[in-house]
């Protein structure tokens, strides 16, 4: 076992996400893992529609057995941007591979955005952490709704953006060039935000040997999680040349659970809204220039096996009936 969370009380998370492949194994290592306590789902446009992630996050939480966790739907459209969504890898459904059962688990009647903010508002001062895995449009929202969760909240660790390299362009990964005004809402408001960006989740590769692993748990959980990877590998290698598949969205769960899988280091991050060729940028600043602060923890190398661990634990305590 690491260290970390195991033995204290867990930290209670809201996942805001589009699942999407790596959403959703977010979302079962955060059912899984004794370290966190999954207290919301909200959805977002962002790999596919609203519609499809939102379905896609019950079915999640219907393979699962998830009982009891609400699950809103959100913003369907980013602030200013027109959507655009990830088909070419995560398909038309939004979570192509597995035979997606009907759900089961209904969806909230509240927006998104009102459960993020109920959330954090009808429990003590800094016990929720949300992680966002998606576009930032419903944080941004909330933050605007209701200012007050800005101080409330414990911290914002999400999954996008990278200090090096972008994915959709040279300068800019998905969830921050979908929607760079929401993201600069999120990086500049005065909580901690911990960045986990596509320099550290390009770590998080599913070799041959972790889906190995993954299929040799044997429970239906863990098929439907090979499945997943399977045509989630399948479309990287054909569209991003990735001999194994880059695994995003659970990495930034796993750093809440124990962060020592990661080193970070500390930088001032701002989101380019006018490039011509860099929107969306995450332009970070490791030296503080100017009296910047370094107010951003921006992750930089995954400690591999031990995160594989964690998911490989957590799925196999999905199975446990
Ligand atoms: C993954 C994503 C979008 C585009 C590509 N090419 C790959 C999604 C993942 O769900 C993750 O949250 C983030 N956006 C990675 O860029
Ligand atoms: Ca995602």
């Amino acid at each position: 076992m690491t260290a970390g969370n195991r033995g204290g009380e867990p930290r209670r998370i809201l996942i805001d996400c589009d699942p999407g492949h790596d959403d959703a194994i977010a979302i079962m290592l955060a059912h899984g893992d004794p370290g966190v306590q999954l207290v919301g789902i909200t959805t977002v446009g962002g790999n596919q529609t609203l519609d499809k992630v939102t379905h896609n996050a019950r079915v999640v939480a219907t393979v699962c057995g998830m009982t009891g966790v609400p699950i809103a739907a959100g913003s369907a459209v980013p602030l200013i941007r027109p959507i655009r969504t990830a088909a070419a890898i995560h398909g038309e459904s939004g979570m192509d591979g597995p035979v997606l059962p009907e759900p089961t688990v209904p969806l909230d009647d509240r927006h998104g955005v009102d459960l993020i903010i109920d959330t954090v508002m009808d429990n003590p001062p800094g016990s929720i952490t949300l992680v966002p895995t998606a576009p930032l449009t419903n944080i941004a929202l909330a933050v605007r709704k209701c200012p007050a969760i800005v101080e409330r909240v414990a911290e914002v660790v999400l999954m996008g953006g990278g200090y090096s390299k972008g994915n959709v362009t040279p300068a800019a990964e998905f969830n921050i060039a979908v929607d760079p005004e929401a993201a600069q809402i999120v990086f500049t408001a005065p909580w901690q935000v911990t960045m986990v960006g596509i320099d550290l989740t390009h770590q998080a590769l599913a070799t041959p040997a972790v889906q190995q692993r993954i299929s040799d748990i044997g429970t239906p959980a863990a098929q439907f999680v090979v499945d997943l990877l399977a045509a989630y590998g399948a479309n990287y290698r054909a569209e991003q040349g990735f001999g194994d598949p880059p695994v995003h969205d659970p990495c930034a769960v796993a750093r809440v659970i124990d962060p020592s899988v990661m080193t970070v280091r500390p930088a001032h991050v701002e989101v380019e809204l006018a490039g011509r060729l860099t929107a969306g940028m995450t332009v970070c600043d490791f030296l503080g220039r100017d009296g910047a602060r370094l107010d951003t923890d921006v992750a930089i190398t995954l400690d591999a096996p031990a995160f594989w661990d964690l998911v490989v634990d957590a799925i196999t305590a999905i199975g446990r009936p």
